[in-house]
């Protein structure tokens, strides 16, 4: 296997996209994260249409590499120009991620975790705001992740008391969606991320982009970009496909555009 820190494998239209660190529990350093957001363009541009997201080894991400950051470098400078960009780009890849969330999801660990889509946790795996604890505030859109997801006194309980969060708490906070038993989360990941990759991509990518307005903006702002939304989705062959199918009661084949 490679020793790259992000490894990538196209599994039909599926990019499996791995974080591996698994020494350091996947724990991020500037190229790694410059090449984590590399690889989910490059994922996109050359053509997959749903991308499963997990850590090698035990963890899913422990967050900063603790041996060579804080304290060594402007943070600040650090999250603007590594981290932010990774959250940035999952956010608006034109396709959907899956996390398969296989341990420890810790600090900027956390945030790419939830960041995805449809986030998928093993029983024994947990998140952790990790900053407090080293006299740090959450990054990488943490803040907004959790306090949109589980409200704001959750996010302070976790925020500042800097306890993991085991994943059937997780899933009652509605943080994430599906809990699995430890050995079945690779598959049903991946069988999500098939069944997205098997769906209209253009719609999914505009879905995506939608629920980003609609929790930041005004009924009126979202009812505007849906409308503009479909327009485009109308005009897709997948669209055209769909109803065709539904007239002629078959099932669909979508192409992804
Ligand atoms: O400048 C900037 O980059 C600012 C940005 C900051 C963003 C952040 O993410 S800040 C938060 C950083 N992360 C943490 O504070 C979490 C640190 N890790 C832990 O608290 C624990 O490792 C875990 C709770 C995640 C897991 O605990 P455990 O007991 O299962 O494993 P362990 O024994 O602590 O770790 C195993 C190995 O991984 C160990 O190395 P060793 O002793 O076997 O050689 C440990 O040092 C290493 N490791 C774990 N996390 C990190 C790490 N090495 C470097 N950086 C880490 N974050």
């Amino acid at each position: 296997m490679s020793d790259a820190p992000v490894l990538l494998a196209m599994e039909g239209d599926v990019a499996v996209v791995q974080l591996n660190r698994p020494e350091r529990l996947n724990a991020l350093t500037p190229d790694m994260l410059d090449l984590l957001a590399a690889t989910l363009r490059r994922a996109a541009d050359d053509g997959a249409r749903a991308v499963l997201l997990t850590g090698e080894g035990r963890a899913f991400c422990a967050g900063a590499d603790l041996t060579a950051s804080v304290g060594m470098r402007d943070s600040g400078e650090a999250l603007r120009r590594h981290y932010n960009p990774v959250i940035a780009t999952m956010a608006e890849l034109p396709i959907p991620i899956v996390a398969a969330v296989n341990g420890a999801a810790a600090g900027a660990g956390a945030s790419i975790a939830l960041a995805a889509d449809i986030v998928v946790m093993a029983q024994s795996a947990y998140l952790l705001l990790a900053f407090a604890n080293i006299g740090l505030v959450p990054d990488a859109g943490a803040t907004w992740l959790i306090g949109k997801a589980a409200g704001r006194a959750r996010l302070l309980e976790m925020a500042l008391l800097g306890e993991r969060m085991l994943a059937a708490e997780a899933l009652a906070n509605g943080l994430v969606t599906r809990v699995v038993e430890d050995g079945g989360l690779l598959q049903v990941s991946h069988g999500l991320a098939t069944k997205l990759a098997a769906m209209p991509t253009v719609a999914l990518g505009l879905i995506r982009k939608q629920v980003r307005v609609a929790l930041s903006g005004t009924l009126a702002e979202t009812m505007e970009i849906e409308a503009d939304h479909q327009s485009i989705a109308a005009k897709t062959e997948d669209c055209r496909e769909a109803i065709a199918a539904f007239l002629e009661k078959r099932e669909a084949h979508f192409i992804g555009r």
